[in-house]
C-alpha cells in the first residue's frame, strides 16, 4: 500500500472502522474513501458493484459487520449469520472483480474452537467445535476467511484475513443489553456510582478469561499489515495478555473510583472459558501494542462521558 493509494474503509462509523480511518489519516494516507449508510447500502449487491466500478479503490478494509456481546449473539443468530455473510460477500466479490490490489478482512477471535489450546495459534482454526453462544457470528467470519483464501488461491488476489481479539475504545456500543463486556462494565459502574448503589451486577461467574485490545492498537496493526503483510494465511491481532472478568470489573471500578461490591449473576452465560490469542506471528513481524489496559479504560470512559453528555453514544441514539 502506497501513500497515494485510494483506500475504501467499509464500516467507517463503527468502532474498528473509525479507528482505522483515524490511523490512516494520521499516517499520511489522504485518499481514504468512506460512504455513509444512506449513500451506499452494503446489503445491496448491485449498489456495491456499482460503487466499486465507479470509485475503483486500490485497497479495501472490510470493517463492516454486525457485532455484539454474548447475549446479542445468542439472541440474534439469524441476523449475525445472514447480515455478516451478505455484507462480506458483496464487498469481497466486488473488490475481486474491480481491480482491488489488497483487501483486509477483519474477523474475530471467536472463529477458534471453544476449547482451543491457549494461547490460540492461527493453526487452531477449524480443529474443534465452536462456542455455541456465538457460533453464527463465528461461522460467518470463517466463511469470510475462506472466501478471501479462495480468491487468493484461484485468482491470485492479495486478500488478507486478520483476527482481532476483544476490542474496546471510542465509538463502542455502550448499550447494556447488546454490548460487549468492557463498555457494559464502564456504563454499569458509572451508573452505580451516580446512583450511590452498594453493588453492581456482573454477568456470569467472573471466571472466564478475556484479552482486551484498545481499538487504536487494532487500527495500528491493520495499517502495519497493509504495509507489511502479503499472505492469505490468517494472522491474530491481540496484546498477548488476558484477565478474568472479575479482574476486569475490579480494574473498571478502580479507574472509575467506585467502591461498591461486585455481584455475580450466574443465570447469565460465561461463554468460552478462555480466549487468548497467540501473538507469536504478528510480534515476530515487528508490531507491538502500545496502550495498557488501564490507560485504555480511562480513554474509553472519557469518550463515553463526552458522548453520553452529548447524546451521541449508541446507547443514547
Ligand atoms: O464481551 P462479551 O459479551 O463476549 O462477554 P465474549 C465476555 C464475558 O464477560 C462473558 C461477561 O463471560 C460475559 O458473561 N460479562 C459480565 C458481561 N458482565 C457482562 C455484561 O454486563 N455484558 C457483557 N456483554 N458481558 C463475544 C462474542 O464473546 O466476543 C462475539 O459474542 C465476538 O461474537 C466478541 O466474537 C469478540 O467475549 O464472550
Amino acid at each position: 500500500m502506497e501513500i497515494p493509494s485510494k483506500i475504501f474503509v467499509a464500516g467507517h462509523r463503527g468502532m474498528a472502522g473509525s479507528a482505522v480511518v483515524r490511523r490512516l489519516r494520521a499516517g499520511g494516507y489522504e485518499n481514504v474513501v468512506v460512504r455513509a449508510r444512506s449513500e451506499l447500502d452494503l446489503f445491496d449487491r448491485s449498489a456495491v458493484e456499482q460503487f466499486f466500478r465507479s470509485e475503483r479503490p486500490d485497497v479495501v478494509v472490510d470493517a463492516a459487520a454486525r457485532v455484539g456481546g454474548i447475549i446479542a449473539n445468542f439472541e440474534k443468530p439469524v441476523e449475525f449469520l445472514l447480515d455478516n455473510l451478505t455484507i462480506q460477500n458483496n464487498l469481497i466479490r466486488a473488490a475481486a472483480e474491480n481491480g482491488v490490489t489488497k483487501l483486509l478482512f477483519l474477523g474475530s477471535s471467536c472463529i477458534y474452537p471453544k476449547l482451543a489450546p491457549q494461547p490460540i495459534p492461527e493453526s487452531a482454526l477449524l480443529t474443534g467445535a465452536l462456542e455455541p453462544t456465538n457460533d453464527a457470528y463465528a461461522l460467518a467470519k470463517i466463511a469470510g476467511i475462506k472466501l478471501c483464501q479462495a480468491y487468493a488461491r484461484e485468482y491470485g488476489k492479495n486478500f488478507l484475513s486478520a483476527m482481532p481479539t476483544n476490542l474496546y475504545g471510542p465509538n463502542d456500543n455502550f448499550d447494556p443489553h447488546t454490548s460487549h463486556v468492557l463498555p457494559a462494565l464502564i456504563r454499569k459502574v458509572h451508573e452505580a456510582k451516580l446512583a450511590g448503589a452498594k453493588d453492581v451486577p456482573i454477568w456470569g461467574t467472573g471466571c472466564p478469561r478475556r484479552e482486551f485490545l484498545h481499538v487504536d492498537d487494532l487500527a495500528d496493526a491493520c495499517v502495519f499489515l497493509l504495509e507489511n503483510y502479503d499472505s492469505p494465511e490468517v494472522i491474530n491481532i491481540g496484546c498477548g495478555e488476558d484477565v478474568t472478568i472479575r479482574e476486569l470489573a475490579e480494574t473498571v471500578c478502580e479507574v472509575l473510583e467506585y467502591r461498591g461490591e461486585l455481584v455475580f449473576d450466574t443465570s447469565k452465560p460465561d461463554g468460552t472459558p478462555r480466549k487468548l490469542l497467540d501473538m507469536t506471528k504478528l510480534f515476530a513481524l515487528g508490531w507491538k501494542p502500545k496502550i495498557p489496559l488501564r490507560d485504555g479504560i480511562r480513554n474509553a470512559y472519557a469518550w463515553f462521558m463526552e458522548h453520553r453528555a452529548a447524546g451521541t453514544d449508541q446507547a443514547s441514539r
